[in-house]
This record gives structure tokens, sequence and C-alpha cells, in this order.
């Protein structure tokens, strides 16, 4: 789930890499790992199988310097394609801000690229999502067989509405980048329309300086996609305007690093649905992760050097294993994390490569 942390003048987004088995996701996301600076980019999880089919899912934090006046994390993800695999690409997509779709160009997978289609679609429409005003690209991946199925045959049968699509070969590293920066751009530009990000007409503050960029670094990922997010300007078509709302962050999650905008979510829906012990649970689960990107060491130390109010942490804790909070005790346990999100960016934490 996308979202701003207004501090720290930082955008988060989900991107998850969709489609059927063997298309080339997990390749696709190799690919970019490749290719940007190891200085902004985290570790890529991968939880294959023994025959490297995807398990669970990929994932790769990756930090996207200076976007106009914000810094852009993006979280990339890979879900399962095999079919069996539905609940864990329904929770992989959750909260999701864009799609790309890996479809693969060998003949035989000309079904299962529909029904893959077909499943996405079906997926987010569960979360209230409707693919048509969702930002979605597609790859056709894997141009470079020889019996590759025709272009237009793939575009007639997995893009109806136009969105933008690219013809890639992830193994050789062609074409996935510019699937990147579309769907980048399109998710600047949703974000824009949803107001989650101010337009470049309405800052009211300066533009930031440019990222300084070597020369040799001008392909580099960011630099590419800094050039195509200014490039998204509000005159741009917008979403079309029967596009039903999606949910925005609580104020609290609108502070966290992108590592805990999910378990922030959590807590604040626990919250919104009167689970106030789950509230509880989940805030002091935030905090103890939270306060862990100041070093190793005990929750005491933690707060003691983010400069945390430690009575507040002990009261939580406290909170936490009586499980009877009441609406009062979870308003207190959000307080507290807001506090560790204010402490932690005070602190410039986390670095990007936590
Ligand atoms: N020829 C060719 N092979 C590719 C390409 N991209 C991926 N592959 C191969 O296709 C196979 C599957 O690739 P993965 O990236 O693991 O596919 P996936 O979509 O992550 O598969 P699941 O995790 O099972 O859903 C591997 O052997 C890749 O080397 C491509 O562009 N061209
Ligand atoms: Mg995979």
């Amino acid at each position: 789930m996308s979202t701003v942390n207004v501090m720290a003048r930082e955008v988060a987004a989900k991107l998850v890499f969709y489609g059927p088995g063997l298309s080339g996701k997990t390749t696709s996301l190799k690919c970019i790992y490749e290719s940007i600076k190891p200085s902004l980019r985290g570790e890529l999880m991968s939880l294959p199988t023994e025959a490297d089919r995807t398990l669970f899912f990929d994932f790769l934090p990756v930090r996207v310097e200076r976007v106009g006046e914000y810094a852009l994390r993006l979280a990339l993800y890979t879900v399962p394609g095999q079919v069996f695999y539905n609940a864990t690409r329904k929770l992989v997509l959750q909260g999701a801000d864009g799609v790309i779709f890996v479809a693969d160009s060998n003949p035989g997978a000309d079904d299962a690229n529909r029904e893959s289609m077909a499943n996405l679609e079906e997926n987010l429409a569960e979360q209230g999502v409707r693919l048509e005003s969702f930002p979605l690209v597609i790859q056709y991946n894997k141009r470079d067989l020889t019996n590759a199925l025709p272009i237009e045959h793939m575009r007639a049968a997995l893009n109806p509405r136009s969105v933008p699509d690219f013809e890639t070969s992830a193994t050789a590293g062609q074409g996935v980048l510019d699937g990147m920066k579309a769907m980048i751009r399109l998710v600047i530009l949703d974000l824009r329309a949803r107001r989650v990000v101010p337009s470049p007409k309405s800052r009211k503050q300066p533009v930031a300086e440019p990222m300084a960029l070597a020369k040799d670094e001008k392909s580099s990922l960011e630099a590419q996609l800094k050039e195509h997010l200014d490039a998204a300007s509000p005159s741009l078509p917008a979403p079309p305007p029967e596009a039903p709302p999606r949910p925005l962050l609580g104020a609290v999650a609108a502070l966290a690093p992108a590592a805990l905008i999910d378990p922030t979510r959590a807590a604040e829906v626990a919250f919104s649905q009167g689970d106030y012990d789950g509230c509880v649970r989940a805030c002091l689960e935030v905090v103890t992760r939270g306060v862990a990107f100041a070093g190793d060491g005990n929750i005491g130390s933690q707060s003691y050097l983010l400069g945390l109010d430690g009575r507040d942490v002990l009261e939580l804790q406290t909170r936490a294993a009586r499980a009877d909070a009441r609406i009062d005790d979870a308003a207190f346990a959000l307080y507290v994390v807001s506090q560790t999100f204010v402490r932690l960016t005070h602190a410039g934490l986390p670095t990007p490569q936590q």
C-alpha cells in the first residue's frame, strides 16, 4: 500500500510481478536487482523450491532517491505463478499499488497467460479493486524464443485496454527496465490523481536539487526513473473518473517507513474494527521492529538510543501482556508507534541498506 511519510518526504509503493508459472517473474526481478546501485537496494529475498519455482514470494526493497521533493521507496514482489498457490498470490497482492504482468511467449503458455490475467482480475476484485482502473503494465516475456507467439495475438488476448506493454527477454535483460519505468510512472500518476502526493503544479516548496549522478550512472535505473517521473505531469490523462477510490492509509501508517507499513496498517485496521487487544499487540510488534533499526541490543537500550521515552515502551509492553485492552489502551499504543516513527525519522533510520 502506497503511503507518504510526510516528515521524511518519502513515498513508498508496492509493486507486484504477476503472471503464470515459469513466465519469468523472478528472472525479471533479478534483472532489476542487478541494474540498481548496491547502495540503493536491499537484499533480494527469494524462497524458491528445489526446482527453482517461487514458493512464497520474492522481495526486493529499492530506494529511488529524489523524485521531485520526495524520495521514492519501492517494495517489489513476485507472486508464485503455479495455479495452486492462489492464497499466497492474494496475500502478496494485498495493498499493491501496481502490477507488472509477465506473460510467457511460449506457445504452450497461451491458455495459462489468459487464466492468470483472469485470476489477477478476480483477486483484485476481491479486494475491491477494478483492474480497469488499476496501474497495470504488461511484459510479453521470452521474446527470444524462435517459436514465440505472434505479438498481435498476445496483445489481443491480454491487452484489450492498451495499457503500456513491452516485449522482453528477462534472461537477456532486455525490456524489463522499460516496463518498470512505465509502471512507476503510472503509479506516480495514480498517487497524484488520488492526492496521495502533490502534483508538481501545486507544490509550494521549492523542488529539491536533482540527484547528483556520475556520468557513468546516467543509464542507471534511478536516473532513468527520475527522468520519466519528472515527465509525468498532471496534463497526462488521469485515471477514469468513475474509478472507485482505493483506501488510503491512516495517520500513523502514513508516517511508517516502508518496511513497517503493513504491520502498522494491521494495527490501524484492528483499531477501526474494535479489536483493541489485536491493535495493542500489533503496535508492540511495530515498535519492537522499529527500534531495532537503532542496532543490536534489547528494546530498552534501543529505545534509549533513539531518544524514545522508555516509560511509554514499558507501559505498552505491560498493556499488551494484560490482554484486556480498551480503546484508550489501543490509542496509547498507536501513539507510541507514531512516537517511534518520529524518532526514527529524526535519526535518519532506517538507512537505505536496512
Ligand atoms: N528463453 C527465455 N527463458 C526465460 C526468460 N525469462 C525467464 N526464462 C526462464 O524461464 C524459467 C522460469 O523463470 P522464472 O523467472 O523462475 O519464472 P517465474 O515466473 O518466477 O516462475 P514461478 O516462480 O514458478 O511462478 C527459467 O528457466 C528462466 O531462465 C526469457 O526471457 N527467455
Ligand atoms: Mg518465481
